[in-house]
């Protein structure tokens, strides 16, 4: 074993233990220290003998142990774990010297660590890390921000033990300064709560329209994995249909309550707090919400009524529009996740690579799919592309798929099944392609009841006027705001 380690790894549950050991496989000699101690000694003596890996059994050992600038990683419980760890790491570093937080943290707090770091003279790391506990071990898609000055000096561990696509491109890439990579992580994770709610409705409406059998739908999935839907959530679903326990598919008797741990509520928040509309997100993270109420939906159910689903169409015909409407609501959900990242970039001063971002998740993590290779294109013909709807390869797909998208949410709306986030993504498309909302009406509204002014039409922006709708009241306006 080398004298020094390359880097040191704290946190020895799961996720941890396996990038240790991912590491060691890509050559790299690694010191594994945990709070609790005789954890370390379990893991030296066991899934780690006879590796390039050695115990630390204190803090001072740990620093001690490693090359300098020293860097290491923190696998520990997101919140007050990785602050209190951090805290017992500066008395024992020497300037330049790394720490990374590879747990799932939200992003303010790798801003806010990162500035306190760089104040004591050292650099920090906030990296998503995606893939779970099996990406760990075999190559993780990993998402780092931070320090800048940082990333050469974890770049070869980190891009030696990323996943890679067919091409052999690594999927790690600097996302950008202080919390942008635990940022992209948080979108990452919200991207997956809307892909996997489509999959779910496009479930939902095969059973409920088409009156389709999990063995059935299980054919439909396998197929649909053939082109370009192919992705890991769908190759799953394929799985998941075809999976019986006592010659039942076990599907049918799960029951249909979500849990969810709060990165999806993240992203929604934060697209709220910036002011984008993240539709599909939010509509998937309320799916989930309203799934939860169970009990109240099994009273509301013997007391609201609706329409008694009924198919007399063609089905073949019908699943291949639900093929095209999963596709362009999908992009749609990327579409919308991308103007968020865009507007987070400009409220931080992030320079983020979108094409690289596309990369990352190509593979490694639970998004991936061969549909970013085409939003990974689309950024690198155009980085400064406002909305991935105007990319001519999205443009084109969209229109020749809205004839199929609006016939299944019509088919869905009068047959009372509900597609949330389908229906959502179609009214952004219809809202976004539109050159003149209802606002007009809603402005006068505001102007009528609250003086709140108004632009007009037939004036330059920026001027604003005040009517005086009932004759009554002043023709005094309150003071423009924005929200
Ligand atoms: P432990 O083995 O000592 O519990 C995942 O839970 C990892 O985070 C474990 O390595 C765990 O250490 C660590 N962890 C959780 N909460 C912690 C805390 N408050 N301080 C230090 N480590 C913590």
């Amino acid at each position: 074993m080398k004298a020094l380690s390359d880097i040191g790894l704290v946190g020895l549950a799961v996720m941890g233990e396996n990038l240790i050991l991912n590491m060691e496989s890509k050559g790299f000699t690694v010191t594994a220290y945990n709070r609790t101690v005789n954890k370390v000694n379990a893991f030296i003596d066991g899934r780690a003998a006879g590796k390039n890996i050695r115990g630390a059994s204190s803090i001072e050992e740990l620093v001690q142990s490693l090359e300098k600038p020293r860097k290491i990683m923190l696998m520990v419980k997101a919140g007050q774990a990785v602050d209190d760890f951090i805290e017992q790491l500066i008395p024992h570093l020497d300037e330049g010297d790394i720490i990374i937080d590879g747990g799932n943290t939200h992003f303010p707090d790798t801003n806010r660590r990162t500035a306190y770091l760089e104040s004591k003279g050292l650099l920090f790391i906030g990296a998503g890390v995606s893939g779970g506990e099996e990406g760990a071990l075999t190559g993780p898609s990993i998402m780092p921000g931070g320090s800048p000055a940082a990333w050469e000096h974890v770049k070869p561990i980190f891009q030696s033990i990323a996943a890679k696509v067919e091409d052999g491109s690594a999927c790690c890439e600097w996302v950008g300064e202080n919390g942008a990579g635990h940022f992209v992580k948080m979108v990452h994770n919200g991207i997956e709560y809307g892909d996997m709610q489509l999959i779910c409705e496009a479930y939902h409406i095969m059973k409920s329209l088409l009156g389709m059998s999990a063995k059935e739908m299980h054919e439909v999935f396998a197929r649909w994995n053939e082109g370009e839907l192919d992705s890991y959530l769908i190759e799953i679903t394929r799985d998941i249909l075809a999976y019986e326990e006592d010659g039942e598919a076990l599907v049918d008797v799960i029951l249909d309550t979500a849990g969810q741990k709060g990165t999806g509520k993240w992203t929604a928040v934060s697209a709220l707090e910036l002011g984008i509309p993240l539709t599909l997100i939010g509509e998937a993270v309320f799916s989930r919400c309203l799934s939860a109420q169970k009990d109240e939906r099994v009273e509301a159910a013997k007391q609201l009524s609706g329409p008694s689903p009924v198919f007399d169409g063609d089905k073949e015909a019908f699943i291949e529009d639900l093929r095209q409407a999963l596709i362009a609501a999908k992009i749609v959900s990327y579409a919308q996740g991308y103007v968020l990242m865009r507007e987070a970039a400009k409220e931080h001063g992030w320079q983020l690579n979108y094409g690289g971002i596309a990369m990352m998740w190509r593979g490694g993590c639970i998004i991936r799919s061969i549909f970013l290779d085409d939003i990974r294109e689309a950024f690198e013909a155009q980085s400064d592309l406002p909305n991935l709807l105007l990319s001519p390869f999205f443009k084109e797909k969209i229109e020749s798929s809205q004839g199929a998208w609006r016939r299944v949410m019509a088919a869905a709306i009068s047959n009372g099944i509900p597609a949330p986030a389908m229906t959502a993504a179609l009214n952004y498309f219809d809202g976004y392609r539109c050159d003149r909302l209802p606002a007009n009406l809603l402005q006068a509204q505001r102007d009528y009841f609250g003086a709140h002014t108004y632009e007009r039409t037939d004036k330059p922006r920026g001027e604003f006027f005040h009517t005086n709708w009932t004759g009554r009241g002043g023709d005094t306006s309150s003071s423009t705001y924005n929200v």
